[in-house]
């Protein structure tokens, strides 16, 4: 909320509803206001000279000329008419993965895909890089996620009905301060409390302890990154062994289930997944897993599966033996029981949902059917019109050559940054709206200065709770809305009363909220006109009625409740993907060493395991120049968190400055010890800006602390092809010599025309 004084806005407050609020939001003023901001229209020097044909690009590198708005929206049109005359629309990507901001009319990727359909389409991604494994393998599994998810037990319902929860990879608190759409109330914090007092034992399977909160109590174990899926088979192992399975429920409800068991006791490959043969994959106990076995087989037991944990090498079988060993365990289909993935990964999981959603802004439909696993975004750029493999499909990846960015910063969320400048250079033309001078921006040809939230009026809708997000600042410079913007090029392009259908913003803003409204009024609930929400600020709309049990009605009865699958049934292996012959994908989840992990080879020349996770302080990289973020930096740098003994054994004290590196790149990062961490592990939050010590040389070092330098850009497997981020050994030394300046929030060099 914002508090305003003299007609301006004094500072932000977090809403009086809010239990838990987050620190992120508070320097959005200040953000807005920095010297990090795009204020007018920028091209790239030799992109202004020689237009899109140009051979030669050297984004990131050269400096940029300011222009005039109607000079650059008339580029931009130029731009894209001159890539579809030689390519069609097949040569524009318009996927613009990222978050942007909370709002859902200046919904930055909601704008670009209207402006685009309109246009004649646009080459998209599928998938994300929150859950691609996940989402890909899931529908084989146990069907649909999207019918999945909604039926997730909430918070209230675990503390009533669940007795043991088994969280791999723990239920961080840092990633349940975001939700997509906005959110009023962070309540996880309290509810996992509640659920505790409530009598709810916890389980944290992670290198990390503080991957749960230090108040529930919850039991650590300790295991290497990334071997989950060698865990949960040994559970199995043990669950089979001990005669403790569902001999009922895997009869009714499961097929594959004598293929898995084979697989389980090494009938069908030699190696039975005994408790043993785990820890020492996993490097932990063997009778660890053995008494977590029989807990999981004695108490009404709920398995939850960070996304974190498939955004790895083989991300795809953690989630497929997830689903397993609740089946296995017998709690699939009971209250309280079962299978869930995403608590913990952003806040809306395992809240209560509303009765409604809100009326979305209209993105009409893309002519272009062309698509490609989002993750895989380098690779398409490098190789285009090559065959890749995807969830049984052969693709052939498509030849881009015009980059339509909004609303995301891809050299901060994709993988091997290094890999990614390269391939950025192959498009003729990449076009960005940014706020701000991201990486992004500053590898770009035309950018184009959008407004943040605080600078336009909008709707959010996120966790049940309609929120007017009001204008309390000018826009900053010369910035204007993407849905401004798109407007003018529209205009160029002949086709501006399609895309506006004649409204103002405010009249959009209006129409989608009376459009709302009157859907409310239809599920009988009575909401205020426009002005009366506005000035209500808030609106909570009430709860909708808690889920069904999460697969109650199938196990009830299978044959009449079928889920989505091949066989209808829960597939513990599935004859439709060992057709589709991939060697990192099996028929049945299976234990598949991951290419880079502490028991690879790689380990003896990079024997740290990197995790990255979302970051505390920002939202992913946005607010990173914003006070909160700023205090967290070590020396200016990222910190990254390592065991005492890593820390001791390489010489390095808390708050010295190390280089993390790998054959991939490098990057430099501030020492914080912490013996919650495993030894032989490492953590650096995502999202400080990528900042090169010497812009557009290949491989210079990152002196900011971006992970995604050393991350790996490969897919999970040729099912989901989704990003595999977490999977990265590199070394760590103490960074000797003057530190170099950040220079990330500084604008690029610009030149008079
Ligand atoms: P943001 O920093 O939110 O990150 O990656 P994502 O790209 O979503 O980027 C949003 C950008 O949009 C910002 O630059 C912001 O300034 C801009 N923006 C905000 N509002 C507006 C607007 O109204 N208009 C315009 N034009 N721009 C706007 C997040 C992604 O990172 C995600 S979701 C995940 S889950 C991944 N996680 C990992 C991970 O675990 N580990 C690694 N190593 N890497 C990851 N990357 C992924």
């Amino acid at each position: 909320m914002a508090r305003m004084r003299d007609g301006a806005v004094a500072r932000l407050e977090a809403h009086p509803a809010d239990p838990d609020p987050s620190p992120i939001g508070y320097d959005m003023v200040d953000v807005a206001r920095s010297t990090a901001r795009v204020t007018q229209p920028m091209v790239r020097k030799a992109f202004l000279d020689h237009g899109p044909r140009y051979a030669d690009n050297r984004r990131g590198l050269e400096p940029f000329v300011p222009v005039s708005w109607s000079e650059a929206t008339g580029l931009v049109a130029e731009t894209l008419q001159s890539v579809k005359a030689r390519f069609g629309n097949e040569g524009i990507y318009g996927g613009a993965y990222g978050w942007s901001s909370a709002g859902r009319f200046h919904h930055s990727q909601g704008q670009l895909h209207r402006f685009l359909n309109l246009y004649g389409g646009y080459v998209d991604h599928v998938d994300s890089y929150s859950w691609a494994a996940l989402g890909v393998i899931m529908p084989h599994v146990l069907g649909d996620m999207m019918r999945v998810h909604p039926e997730l037990p909430t918070w209230a319902e675990i503390a009533k009905n669940t007795q043991l929860f088994v969280a791999f990879g723990g239920v961080p608190l840092r990633n349940t301060q975001v939700n997509p759409g906005g959110l009023l109330r962070h309540s996880v914090r309290d509810d996992m409390k509640a659920a505790r007092d409530a009598g709810v034992e916890f389980v944290c399977i992670s290198p990390a302890r503080d991957d749960i909160a230090a108040e529930l109590g919850a039991q650590w174990i300790s295991i290497r990154p990334h071997t989950d899926t060698a865990f949960m088979l040994a559970l199995a192992h043990v669950m089979l062994t001990e005669d403790r399975y569902d001999r009922d429920f895997l009869t009714r409800c499961c097929t594959g289930f004598e293929t898995l068991r084979d697989y389980v006791l090494g009938v069908s490959d030699g190696v039975p997944k005994t408790p043993a043969w785990a820890a020492n994959i996993c490097d932990c106990k063997p009778d660890v897993i053995v008494a977590l076995a029989r807990r999981m087989t004695e108490r009404r037991t709920l398995v939850s599966l960070l996304w974190a944990i498939q955004r790895a090498d083989h991300g795809e079988q953690p989630c497929w033996m997830a689903a397993a060993l609740a089946s296995l365990a017998g709690s699939l289909g009971k209250v309280g029981g079962g299978v869930g993935y995403g608590y913990g990964s952003v806040h809306g999981y395992g809240t209560a949902a509303s009765r409604f959603k809100a009326t979305p802004f209209p993105q009409g439909s893309n002519a272009v059917k062309t698509f490609f696993p989002v993750g895989r975004l380098a690779d398409v750029l490098l190789n285009p019109r090559t065959p890749m493999q995807y969830n049984g499909q052969t693709l052939t990846t498509p030849d881009i050559r015009l980059i339509y960015w909004v609303g995301g910063n891809p050299f901060h969320h994709h993988q091997d940054i290094n890999k990614l400048i390269r391939a950025w250079q192959r498009p003729e033309a990449v076009i960005v709206h940014e706020p701000f001078w991201t990486a992004t921006a500053r590898h770009a040809d035309i950018v184009l200065p959008a407004t943040t939230p605080l600078e336009r009026d909008d709707i959010a809708f996120g966790d049940g709770s309609l929120i007017a997000s009001h204008r309390v600042l000018d826009p900053v410079g010369q910035a204007r809305s993407d849905y401004a913007i798109f407007a003018d090029i529209a205009a160029g392009l002949g086709f501006r009363d399609a895309f506006t259908e004649g409204r103002s913003e405010a009249e959009w803003l209006t129409h989608i909220y009376e459009s709302t409204r009157s859907r409310a009024k239809d599920s009988g609930l009575d909401l205020p006109d426009y002005a009366g929400f506005r000035r209500a600020g808030v609106i909570e709309l009430p709860q909708a009625p808690p889920p069904p049990t999460m697969f109650g009605a199938f196990r009830a009865d299978p044959a009449a409740h079928p889920l989505g699958t091949e066989s209808g049934k829960v597939q513990l292996a599935s004859a439709r993907i060992a057709s589709f012959g991939y060697d990192d994908c099996p028929g049945h989840p299976a234990w598949l060493e991951p290419i880079e992990w502490l028991g690879s080879p790689r380990a003896a020349t990079y024997p740290i395991h990197l995790l990255s996770s979302q970051p505390k302080t920002r939202l992913h990289s946005q607010y990173d120049n914003g006070a909160v973020s700023q205090a967290s930096k070590v020396q200016g740098r990222e910190p990254v968190a390592m065991n005492p003994d890593d820390a001791a054994a390489r010489g390095l004290d808390d708050g010295d400055v190390v280089r993390v590196f790998n054959d991939r790149g490098a990057f430099l990062a501030g020492v914080r010890v912490n013996d919650g961490l495993r030894r032989g592990v490492a953590h650096v939050s995502t999202g400080a800006w990528y900042d090169p010590l010497v812009p557009g040389e290949p491989g210079t070092l990152d002196v900011h602390g971006n992970p995604n330098m050393v991350a790996p850009d490969r897919g999970t497997s040729q099912l989901a092809q989704g990003p595999s981020a977490q999977s990265a050994l590199v070394q760590i030394e103490k960074f000797e010599g003057p530190l170099p300046p950040i220079r990330a929030f500084i604008p690029p060099a610009s030149v008079p025309r």
